[in-house]
């Protein structure tokens, strides 16, 4: 991995473009995967980098659905491997879900080599090695999913995916929850719980949550979840970024060292 120096004004960010290419170079994330994460750096400069409140909204949600669910789900791609595996490992512990990898330029070399890193993450049990069902209306590759895994999920996450899957997800009658960053995207629209922040912040803040909301009553789990609107969330973070690009402009940026 390249020395990046901890001084560097823009060190974390550079710190995760390194785990991508690493990511790429050992054969674990796609090379699609390296524009995705850039897409992803550009809609996380909008919203300042930072977990904004309906992306809290929605993360308090998904966590209560997945701590509700009979077989919560947690899919896992090359991107998210790279990112921020030892997270995914233990979000899974604490909400009790299974980990599957579930990749959309599938190849067996690669679903193996993500299976061992989230083994090496301390996952116990990784799923989708040998999978033998198929979700209806995506072509075998990437509609191949295990029996025990997201076929008989209630409750899938599905961070940093694509459109069409997560629509086949919603088809087959999931409940769909999604992290991504751009709020445009169809699987931001598609989702039943869309988290609008990027998988490096979110994650270890579901784990906080999740650890604390065990606590709570299923009748309360319920009630966090009854008043939710995923519409309204969406619009939300538009607005947010419209009402932050519009501040930024008239105070002038180029006077300010730090956005917030
Ligand atoms: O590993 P595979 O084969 O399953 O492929 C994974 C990728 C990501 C290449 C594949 O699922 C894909 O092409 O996805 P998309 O359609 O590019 O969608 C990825 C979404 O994730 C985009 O909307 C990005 O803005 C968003 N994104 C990228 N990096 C992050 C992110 N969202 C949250 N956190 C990030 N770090």
């Amino acid at each position: 991995m390249a020395n990046i120096p901890k001084s560097h004004p823009r060190y974390w960010s550079l710190l995760y473009r390194e785990k991508i290419i690493e990511g790429m170079e050992k054969g674990i994330t796609a090379k699609a995967g390296l524009i995705a994460h850039g897409r992803g750096e550009a809609f996380d400069y909008l919203i300042g980098e930072k977990t904004i409140p309906p992306a809290e909204e929605a993360m308090k949600v998904a966590v209560a659905k997945l701590l509700l669910a009979k077989h919560p789900v947690i899919s896992v791609n090359g991107n998210v491997a790279a990112l921020v595996p030892k997270e995914t490992v233990e979000l899974a512990n604490v909400v009790g879900a299974k980990l599957e990898v579930n990749l959309f330029y599938r190849t067996e070399e690669r679903v193996r080599k993500i299976a061992e890193v989230l083994r090496e993450a301390g996952a116990k049990e990784v799923l989708g090695l040998k999978p033998t069902k198929r979700i209806p209306g995506l072509e075998s590759e990437r509609g191949k999913v295990d029996e025990e895994g997201i076929w008989k999920a209630d409750v899938v996450l599905v961070p940093l995916e694509d459109g069409d899957r997560t629509e086949a997800l919603v088809r087959m009658g999931k409940f769909v929850i999604t992290v991504d960053l751009n709020p445009l995207s169809r699987s931001a629209r598609m989702a039943h719980v869309t988290i609008v922040d990027n998988i490096i912040r979110a994650y270890p803040k579901m784990i906080e949550l999740a650890k604390e909301m065990k606590r709570l009553s299923r009748e309360k789990l319920e009630e966090i979840v009854k008043m939710y609107d995923n519409n309204r969330i969406l619009s939300e973070v538009l607005l947010y970024i419209r009402d932050r690009l519009t501040r930024l402009a008239e105070e002038g940026i180029w006077k300010r060292k730090e956005l917030s």
